[in-house]
């Protein structure tokens, strides 16, 4: 299979660089980018214009990025798979990510989509976060979203660009592992078909000395994201060494996380002391992304809210019968 990657301005082209490191002698990297700073190569990147007006609207970044992006065409002719990486809920790669994605989807190839989701305390970024994910889940195959908001429980003591740097190279280390898949025995079309039906989360762990911590933290990460039970796939990733009876234990332990899904468990084994886990959750159809974009939670009603609502209600009217 042709594996093309693109990254996508600041967070995209970030992970992308690393990505590369592992993936960049069997994929072709672009990277795009209204921003010099963002792409780490001249070769392969497309460097968007815009003026400095235009950054203010999302709709004058479009316009300006729809006429350029005819030479992505040719950077991906040839390819049979596109993976787009973005952190969504910014302008600039909000603004481009659904351009890339219809593109793609234009020429007939296949794409998955790898989404950074912005942290809680970028709420200002929800919304379009939130909107630009459901208009990309119908573009592309598949959609793995990645919550930053882990990385908070990860690394609450470094910066963020420290954050960044660790997290970024745990996802791509284990990225690669998907990306290589027929390495470790699994198929890209065993991935495309779990991921393509509703939302894939990626869950993260930090390196752990024992397998069964790793697991267990990669768990309770995914549980505080989605409802487990409700998913069709989970698959393990573990780099590291593992023993046969551990990963008997690891079948064991995520067989009872529900009752009717498809469990893979991939091991690639290296030197590197510690072990390193994540786990993808896919066949979603609700996480709490879903939430980021109020318009999609509109019929849910906080019965709470209700009862205070019709309570004061009363009051009022109840003023209002006063006769002064
Ligand atoms: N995991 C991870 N997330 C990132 C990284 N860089 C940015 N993000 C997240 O991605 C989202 C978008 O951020 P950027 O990629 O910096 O935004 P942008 O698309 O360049 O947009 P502008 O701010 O307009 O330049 C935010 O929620 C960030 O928290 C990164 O290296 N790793
Ligand atoms: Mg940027």
């Amino acid at each position: 299979m042709n594996t093309c990657l693109v990254g996508l301005t600041s967070g995209g082209c970030r992970v992308l660089k690393d990505l590369s490191r592992v993936c960049g002698k069997n994929s072709k990297c672009i990277y795009i980018s209204f921003d010099e700073e963002d792409l780490p190569t001249k070769e392969g990147s497309l460097l968007l214009k815009a003026n400095l007006k235009d950054f203010n609207s999302i709709y004058k970044l479009r316009g300006k990025a729809k006429h350029q992006l005819s030479k992505l065409d040719d950077l991906i002719e040839g390819s049979s798979f596109v993976i787009v990486i973005n952190g969504l809920g910014c302008k600039t790669g909000s603004a481009l990510a659904p351009l890339i994605c219809e593109r793609i989807k234009a020429k007939g190839i296949m794409s998955l989509f790898i989404g950074l989701m912005p942290f809680k305390f970028e709420k200002n970024k929800h919304f379009l976060a939130g909107r630009t994910l459901e208009y990309i889940r119908k573009l592309c195959d598949g959609v793995i979203l990645i919550d930053n908001d882990e990385l908070l429980d990860l690394y609450p003591n470094h910066t963020l660009e420290e954050a960044y740097s660790l997290a970024n190279k745990t996802v791509t280390s284990l990225l690669s592992m998907l990306l290589h898949a027929n390495e470790y025995g699994f198929t890209l079309r065993k991935l495309f078909t779990q991921v393509s039906q509703g939302y894939t989360i990626l869950s993260l762990a930090d390196s752990k000395e024992r397998v069964e911590d790793a697991i267990e933290e990669v768990l309770s990460r995914a549980w505080s994201q989605v409802n487990l039970s409700k998913a069709n796939g989970l698959t393990a990733l573990l780099k590291g060494k593992v023993t046969l009876k551990q990963l008997e234990e690891i079948v064991n332990i995520l067989r009872v996380q529900g009752d009717d899904f498809e469990l893979n468990t991939f091991v690639s084994s290296d030197n590197s002391a510690g072990i390193r886990a994540a786990l993808v959750v896919s066949g979603l159809s609700y996480t709490k992304f879903n939430n980021y974009d109020p318009l999609l939670t509109l019929n849910q009603l906080d019965a709470e809210f209700e009862y205070n609502m019709n309570n004061s209600a009363e009051g009022i009217s109840n003023l209002t019968n006063i006769e002064v």
